[in-house]
């Protein structure tokens, strides 16, 4: 059953550009994946996630592919200028009618052990799992994402695994 709606939303993605893939009332777009540096065992993953309804949903949990795990986190600058992240274990609440960005240098997806490095322009399926909306996989495009200027994100894990 899981499979079929997979390839439903994998037919969706096919043939709409921009990729958008819905869940119930939740939609994801311009899903990426910075380029990993060489040698690195940890990418971190951004989105755009919309509530299209009229109740919350909380994104509680992400699932990759070829990788240990996949966490929340979020990023911080603290009083004295020093950028801090943390895992979110409570999720992420998207608000109805909203859209939250998860995006460089504040919330994003940590991939951790990372068995082989995401080639750049390839393709990474991430299972996101919301509260309400139950889970959906979204393709995360490898690159510098649409519009992003290059060097901030990779200096949040400067630590191989
Ligand atoms: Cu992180």
């Amino acid at each position: 059953m899981k499979n079929l709606v997979h390839l439903v939303l994998a037919f969706i993605v096919l043939s709409a550009l921009p990729a958008n893939v819905f869940a119930g009332d939740i939609s994801i777009e311009n899903a990426w994946i910075r380029t990993m540096p060489a040698g690195a065992k940890i990418a971190a993953g951004y989105l755009d996630i919309s509530n299209l309804g009229n109740a919350a949903d909380v994104l509680v949990s992400a699932k990759v592919e070829n990788a240990a795990r996949a966490e929340i986190h979020r990023m911080t600058i603290d009083g004295n200028g020093v950028m801090r992240m943390r895992a979110v274990p409570e999720g992420i609440e998207i608000a109805p009618g909203e859209t939250v960005n998860l995006a460089p240098g504040a919330l994003h997806l940590m991939i951790m052990g990372v068995m082989e490095p995401y080639a750049p322009g390839g393709e990474i399926e991430i299972e996101l799992t919301f509260e309400v909306a139950g889970t959906l996989a979204a393709m995360f495009v490898v690159g510098d994402g649409p519009g992003v200027s290059n060097g901030m994100s990779m200096q949040e894990h400067s630590t191989n695994d």
